[in-house]
């Protein structure tokens, strides 16, 4: 980045100061990943100059042939790694993704069933603070007390008392499967349409490691840089299109037809809610997709949940409290209470150690979000640098270190130690370029 440095030394120093980070700490933030050179590639060229609203072959915009190249191949290479047949790349985000959905399907007012947020749910997923429980009616359900899972008859339960337009399932910080096919069984009987939103085990799903959301749901959003290791940004897919049942209609030469669904959710992202589409993230979505589609990204996936099972089992023998008792993805959320430890204190010594997580609400917390009662941790950035269950078991150790030494005067110095052991780890196991090494 000679030119950077040359042309803006303040914005240079931030960046390495970032790559430093990278480099040196241990990365468990269940939503972070590192991307590969080729995805960076394509974030950092010229298609950042250039506006296309509209959609491949249909844009408001001249010289869009090679913008168009670029969106249809990230089109087809989703298409293609989900199995779906509708796709739409050009969400900023899975927020914009959720929004898009959202407001095509729903009037202001109308209902919505999705996961709380301190049970692990997203904001988007009816959260009062969020657009999509202030412009709808949101009911949220929650995982059980005892077993810290899902439920599927009290799901049903509640959507046959609140009867929503619109049933949300997917999660944020939710360690096991979801049963896609029986939220699809509880929307059909209240009329309901189903959205998944995969944002965090994309890649797992499409590797094939985790039940698939394609065949039963409505509408399955997603972001594209979670377990799917692309860019920052988000994508909608439909398994099949179908006529959209809202009334919505168009003109045509020979009189009035009504809409497929695809073209209501493209209407939506553009010009609903968005206008141009970040094209250089567009261009990145098709690589990273590319590498998706790729058999290595397959063993990748696999070791990205052997290594969370094995952190899970080892924290477990410690006598942590994994909610819902262990982990079939990419993730943990660990209740600190019998360590009488809050998330707060912990994401601080262990940020001091090294090792970045974040705090976060435990089903039924009695702290404020600030605060916490626990941390969620996960492992697609561990894996992608290249560490295995081995790895996973002595970053456990070196986590209880510090947890263990948080109330005692030995904290701060603690910390030390385990960077240093941190640092090495990660000096051992340095980031090619950043991310994979095709
Ligand atoms: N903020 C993301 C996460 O950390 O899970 C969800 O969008």
């Amino acid at each position: 980045m000679e030119v950077l440095q040359k042309q803006d030394n303040e914005i240079f120093d931030a960046i390495s100061g970032e790559v430093r980070r990278q480099t040196e700490t241990l990365e468990l933030i269940a939503s972070e990943n590192f991307a590969s050179r080729a995805v960076m590639e394509a974030c950092g060229s010229v298609m950042t100059n250039k506006y296309a609203e509209g959609y491949p072959g249909k844009r408001y915009y001249g010289g869009c042939e090679y913008v168009d190249v670029a969106e249809n191949l990230a089109r087809e290479r989703a298409k293609k790694l989900f199995g779906c047949e509708y796709v739409n790349v050009q969400p900023h985000s899975g927020s914009s993704a959720n929004m898009g959905v959202l407001f095509a399907v729903l009037k202001p007012g109308d209902k919505i069933m999705g996961l709380d947020l301190s049970h692990g749910g997203h904001l988007t997923h009816g959260s009062k603070v969020n657009f999509s429980g202030q412009f709808f009616e949101a009911h949220t359900y929650g995982v059980d007390r005892a077993t810290g899972c899902i439920d599927m008859n009290k799901i049903e339960e509640m959507a046959l008392q609140v009867r929503p337009k619109l049933i949300i399932c997917g999660a944020s910080a939710y360690s096991q499967g979801f049963d896609f096919k029986a939220f699809r069984s509880v929307a059909d009987k209240v009329g309901a349409f189903l959205m998944a939103d995969i944002a965090h085990p994309a890649g797992l799903i499409a590797s094939g490691l985790l039940n698939d959301p394609i065949p039963h749901c409505h509408f399955v959003t997603t972001t594209t840089h979670k377990t799917l290791r692309g860019p920052r940004g988000g994508m909608i897919m439909m398994g099949q299109d179908f006529e959209n049942p809202l009334g919505i209609t168009v003109k045509t030469k020979s009189g009035v037809r009504t809409k497929m669904m695809s073209e209501v959710i493209d209407a939506e992202i553009m010009p609903g809610i968005q206008g141009g589409p970040l094209m250089h993230i567009i261009a990145a979505k098709g690589v990273a997709f590319g590498e998706a589609l790729r058999p290595e990204f397959h063993d990748y996936a696999v070791q990205v949940r052997k290594n969370a099972a094995v952190m899970a089992d080892k924290f477990i023998g410690l006598d942590y409290h994994i909610v819902s008792g262990g982990t079939k993805n990419h993730l943990m959320l660990i209740d600190l209470r019998n360590k009488d430890v809050t998330g707060k204190v912990a994401e601080n010594l262990l940020h001091k150690a090294g090792i970045t997580v974040n705090k976060n609400m435990v089903p039924f917390d009695d702290k404020s979000p600030f605060v916490t009662s626990g941390i969620r941790i996960g492992t697609p950035a561990m894996t992608t640098r290249g560490m295995n269950e081995s790895h996973a078991e002595t970053i456990v150790g070196l986590i209880d270190r510090v947890i263990s030494a948080a109330n005692s005067d030995r904290a701060e110095k603690v910390c030390v130690q385990v960077r240093e052991d941190v640092k090495a780890m990660c000096g051992a196991l340095p980031l090619n370029d950043f991310g994979p090494t095709p």
